[in-house]
């Protein structure tokens, strides 16, 4: 999915490559092209709105410094507002030391739960935690 996401996203700035400020005329195109990819991603619309809104209040007549483009300006106040939005805190696991511990994952059908227990239960594994996975998905066809 953030392969896809970055993908697009990078896309959609390439309009605000080559300018020489960050201007709401040149930046707005592309922040509409955004909302619309964070929209398909189903990302809350108020959140998409807050989003956008943000990144507008702190691009708004940037001086954009020799070293770096537009672009690059952009790419970095798009990205320092994602890593705000998805959590920049690291929070560790907290796993019960004694029997076992219940993870609940939840996202709408194909949004990766299972391709991330996966991961987590190797990532358990390395840390010699015992993890079982079992497949108890007996409605969708072929899921087990
Ligand atoms: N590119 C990419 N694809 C992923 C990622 N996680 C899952 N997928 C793919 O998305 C599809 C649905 O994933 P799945 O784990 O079955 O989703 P679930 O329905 O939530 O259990 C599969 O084809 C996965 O290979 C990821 O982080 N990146
Ligand atoms: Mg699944």
């Amino acid at each position: 999915m953030f392969e896809d996401l970055s993908l697009k996203i990078e896309n959609a700035l390439k309009k605000i490559r080559g300018q020489g400020r960050l201007t709401e005329n040149n930046i707005s195109d592309s922040l509409r092209e955004i909302r619309r990819i964070l929209l398909d991603a189903d990302v809350n619309y108020k959140v998409a709105k807050e989003f956008i809104e943000k990144v507008t209040e702190k691009a708004m007549g940037k001086e954009v410094i020799s070293s770096i483009t537009p672009g690059q300006l952009i790419t970095k106040i798009i990205f320092d507002e994602l890593v705000a939005l998805l959590g920049s805190s690291h929070t560790e696991l907290k796993l019960n030391p004694s029997g076992t511990t219940a993870i609940m994952v939840v996202g709408l059908q194909g949004s990766g739960k299972t391709t991330f227990c996966a991961k987590l239960a190797k990532r358990l594994r390395e840390q010699k935690r015992k993890v079982l996975l079992a497949a108890a998905d007996v409605y969708r066809p072929a899921a087990i």
